[in-house]
């Protein structure tokens, strides 16, 4: 024990050193590293497996599983990843970074182990925060009617990114507070068993599990989970490994679901991260003596932009509600709860659901704006169709962290949104080349009656000039923004490309090329004048998005050509058909090719090609 006691001190000290130099999710992991210390002295997971949600809190397995030398290169290109992964360990026995999978996956492996004929155990271990999604209440579901030996572990620290929301948070908190329930529980079953005439004890047991809901949610802890088929065990401290290891060893052996509920402070051990958890909960580079993040001077993030921007909407319409699905500090909505309380909603790690209220909040009359990542507004893909898009509800969908995003890596990049968003008919997709743009945007598209999406970047705008009183962008509508007389080439750019493209262009330029730079703005509708209009002018039409190019932008560019038998030839530059690892957002773009000097130099390539094939054709 005092050897487990000192590793975990030495462990703490490792993740606080890697993560205050790369960045990363400090305060989850932290708060795990007793109750991985404690898992793996008891369990054997050369066998045994062992399933992360989110994975974010997963930095002291990372360090017991093979990787503590390696770990100084977490979260940076070619380096270890933040979050569990297949392909990066044996022990990782499923890949994750979006929130709410574990029961679910752990059940599917515990089946397969069964079908194998092992006696393997499987752990999933969840936060509080993931059990808000509904996929973990579907699995606990399945799991309690399978009645498959199932080990759930719930890590609450009654914190999501920000401060857990939601009934059963509430729920929780009543167990938290209150562990003589627990016991009371346990009293009472050793009561009524050590009456005598035994069957008569029996009977009053069996009478009250039969109206189980009603006596033990009333009286016992934990009701829930064992009307889902669990054996609820805890609260239990999630900081004592003894205690812990006592409590893993006796359900190691038991034959049915079991839910163990364990107690643990996020940030544990380095007080900054103790006291502001939301701050550490993933975090920049920042110096581990004083906890001071570190920011260079920049201009105000796109983040910041939208906030306000809504905010400022908000005050002209009464109508306009925001909702955002456990991220309020993250989308920036935080702001406008302090400023409309009663007008937003913060659902949880419930993306599907967010979006649906949203549908119903439209159906009902309100203009509701939902604030999402890109990567997780992918979990709404059929609430966005079948509930916004049939309908045609004006809902307006804001995808924040559109692109890549840099170390969080390929769970996390914002690259498929534009691809997915713009098949579904009355979508309108939109992407800002700047902050103002992004501005300019959402004042319009809270004046339309339609479902739109605005998927702009992570991280600081290009620091224009906001206006206060924002132009309306014609709907629909492509801005030339930089113009050629008979344009060899038109670059034809989407959100965060279009700066990149007008630096490409110029380098083309200096090549004594004649370069036309669109801003298309719009990914649908498209602005098929325009973009025909140049593709009939130009020797080569190009296309440039910081998203994927199956079905992105580029695609549907193509799909115009096509279909209006244009036959100018056409380059399709963004992000290829292959998931994207993590680095930072500029070693992304280099290897992407999305950056000026690569984008000139493919573009140089392909007229080069097209002047040679017609050479070779005409002599
Ligand atoms: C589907 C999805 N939505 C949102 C997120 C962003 N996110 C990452 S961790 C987190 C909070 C998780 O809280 P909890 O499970 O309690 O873990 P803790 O960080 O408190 O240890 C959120 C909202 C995500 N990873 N996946």
């Amino acid at each position: 024990m005092p050897q487990l006691e000192e590793l975990a001190g030495e462990i703490r000290e490792l993740i606080l050193t890697t993560v205050a130099k790369n960045g990363g999710h400090l305060a989850p992991s932290l708060g795990t590293v007793e109750l991985t210390l404690a898992l793996y002295s008891v369990f054997d997971f050369r066998h045994d497996k062992l399933v992360w949600d989110v994975g974010h809190q997963a930095y002291t397995h990372k360090i017991l599983t093979g990787r503590r030398d390696t770990f100084h290169t977490l979260r940076t290109l070619g380096g270890i990843t933040g979050f569990p992964k297949r392909a990066e360990s044996p022990f990782d026995s499923f890949g994750v970074g979006h929130a709410s999978t574990s029961i679910s996956a752990a059940l599917g492996i515990l089946i397969a182990e069964e079908l194998k004929h092992t006696s393997n155990r499987v752990i999933a271990v969840i936060g509080d925060g993931a059990l808000t999604g509904g996929m973990a209440f579907e699995a606990l579901n399945h799991a309690g009617q399978l009645k498959k030996k199932l080990i759930v572990v719930l890590n609450d620290n009654e914190m999501s990114i920000d401060k857990n929301v939601g009934a059963l948070s509430e729920y929780l908190s009543k167990i938290r507070l209150k562990p003589q329930y627990h016991r009371a529980k346990r009293e009472f079953e050793d009561f009524v068993k050590n009456i005598p005439f035994r069957d008569v004890g029996e009977k009053i047991l069996l009478a009250a599990n039969s109206v189980k809901t009603g006596v033990t949610a009333a009286v016992f802890p934990g009701a829930m989970f064992e009307a889902f088929g669990f054996n609820y065990i805890g609260p239990i401290d999630g900081h004592d490994i003894k205690g812990l290891q006592e409590v893993f060893s006796k359900v190691g052996v038991i034959d049915a679901p079991v839910l163990i509920h364990v107690r643990t402070t996020k940030g544990k051990g380095y007080a900054p991260a103790e006291t502001s958890p939301e701050k550490f909960h993933g975090v920049g580079k920042f110096d581990k003596a004083t906890g001071q993040v570190f920011k260079r001077p920049a201009p105000p993030s796109y983040t910041e932009i939208f906030s306000q921007t809504v905010i400022d909407c908000a005050a002209q319409n009464n109508k306009i509600v925001a909702i955002t699905a456990a991220m309020p500090s993250g989308t920036g909505l935080k702001k406008f709860a302090e400023k409309f309380p009663r007008r937003f909603f913060d659902v949880g790690i419930a993306e599907e659901h967010a979006i649906t209220l949203a549908a119903g909040m439209a159906a009902g009359g309100l203009r509701p704006v939902v604030a999402i990542y890109s990567t997780f507004m992918q979990r709404g893909y059929d609430q966005i169709l079948h509930d916004i898009c049939l309908q045609n509800l004006p809902v307006l969908l804001c995808l924040d962290r559109g692109g890549l995003v840099g170390e969080d890596g390929a769970t996390h990049h914002g690259v498929f949104d534009l691809a997915y968003l713009r098949t579904i008919p009355n979508m309108n997709v939109l992407a800002p080349k700047d902050e103002n743009e992004l501005r300019q945007m959402i004042f319009a598209a809270l004046n339309k009656n339609f479902p739109v999406a605005i998927r702009y970047p992570r991280g600081a705008g290009l620091g224009v000039k906001v206006e206060d009183k924002p132009q309306e962008i014609p709907w629909g509508k492509a801005e030339v923004v930089e113009r050629a007389q008979a344009a060899e080439v038109t670059i034809c750019a989407v959100g965060t490309m279009v700066k990149t493209c007008v630096e490409a262009a110029k380098l083309l330029r200096e090549k004594k090329f004649s370069v036309e730079v669109i801003n298309a703005r719009f990914v649908k509708p498209l602005d098929a004048e325009l973009i025909k209009k140049s593709a009939r002018a130009s020797k080569l039409l190009v296309t440039c998005e910081e998203g994927t190019l199956a079905g992105g932008f580029g695609s549907a560019v193509a799909e115009l050509l096509v279909d209006e038998k244009i036959s100018t030839p056409l380059l399709r530059l963004g992000i290829a058909d292959k998931f994207v690892e993590q680095g930072t957002r500029a070693e992304l773009l280099n290897l992407c090719g999305l950056t000026a000097e690569k984008i000139s130099q493919r573009i140089h390539e392909r007229l080069n090609d097209l002047i040679f094939g017609f050479l070779m054709v005409t002599t």
